[in-house]
């Protein structure tokens, strides 16, 4: 059961279904291609960690965890394999770089991200409402910042001539690190001059902003999620 559906386009294929704005950032990622392509689909809300999430995302996937996209009587579960779905079903969309080279980095670095910086997640969790908190990093978060920033700022140099976005154009790896760029700028993570640049540009994109803007109008808050102290 949904909470809140919202239809995106009248004929939509799709059914994406997600958790809480304010903080489901694996929601986000699928979200974003959807919407930046603008992919007509349909959305359905579960509010996240409440006594009936887990049933209620149940009825959609055996996984049992948002997100999941349905397509007819396909069901698609967990972000990334929702994305490649969707590189399938709208090859003409440019999803990933047209370049081998672009691509192939794009996939690893969105590969890292979806498997990796667990401390970076965990002690930074999502969460749009946060403005100008402070949290101090652990060692390992501290490592994984390094490395979000190491592959911002070298697929930037490398494959960004084109545009502002990773690989100059928009691409699924934007997506999946869109949720990190909210992090850095909740949590006040400081960045080198093309972080800043990447953070800032990807923050004043149409579709993350309206994200942003939904989760704002969200009423539910998850205690253990609300980390870091209010800056003076
Ligand atoms: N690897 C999965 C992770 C999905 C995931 O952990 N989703 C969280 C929300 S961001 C969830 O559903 N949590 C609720 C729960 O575990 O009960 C993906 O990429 O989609």
């Amino acid at each position: 059961m949904c909470r809140t559906e919202v239809r995106i386009k009248a004929m939509s294929q799709f059914e994406l279904v997600i958790g809480n704005k304010n903080y489901s950032s694996w929601s986000l990622r699928p979200w974003l291609v959807l919407r930046h392509f603008r992919i007509p689909f349909t959305e359905c809300r579960i509010p996240l960690y409440q006594g009936d999430s887990k049933a209620a995302l149940l009825e959609h996937s055996p996984s049992g965890r948002a997100p999941v996209l349905h397509d007819g009587t396909t069901t698609v579960w967990d972000s990334l394999a929702i994305i490649e779905y969707l590189v399938e079903k709208h090859a003409e969309k440019g999803i990933w770089p047209v370049d081998r080279e672009a691509r192939a980095i794009a996939r690893a670095v969105s590969a890292e991200m979806h498997s990796g910086f667990e401390a970076l997640r965990t002690h930074l969790p999502m969460n749009c409402r946060a403005r100008g908190r402070i949290r101090a990093l652990t060692e390992e978060a501290e490592r994984d910042v390094m490395r979000v920033q190491e592959i911002w700022t070298s697929c930037r140099r490398e494959f960004g001539d084109r545009g502002e976005w990773l690989f100059g154009d928009f691409s699924a790896a934007d997506a999946m690190f869109a949720p990190v760029v909210i992090r850095f700028s909740g949590y006040g993570i400081r960045c080198d001059e093309r972080g800043s640049a990447y953070v800032d540009f990807v923050l004043g994109h149409p579709a993350l902003q309206e994200w942003m803007n939904h989760a704002q109008g969200e009423s539910e808050i998850v205690e253990e999620l609300e980390v870091g102290e209010e800056r003076e």
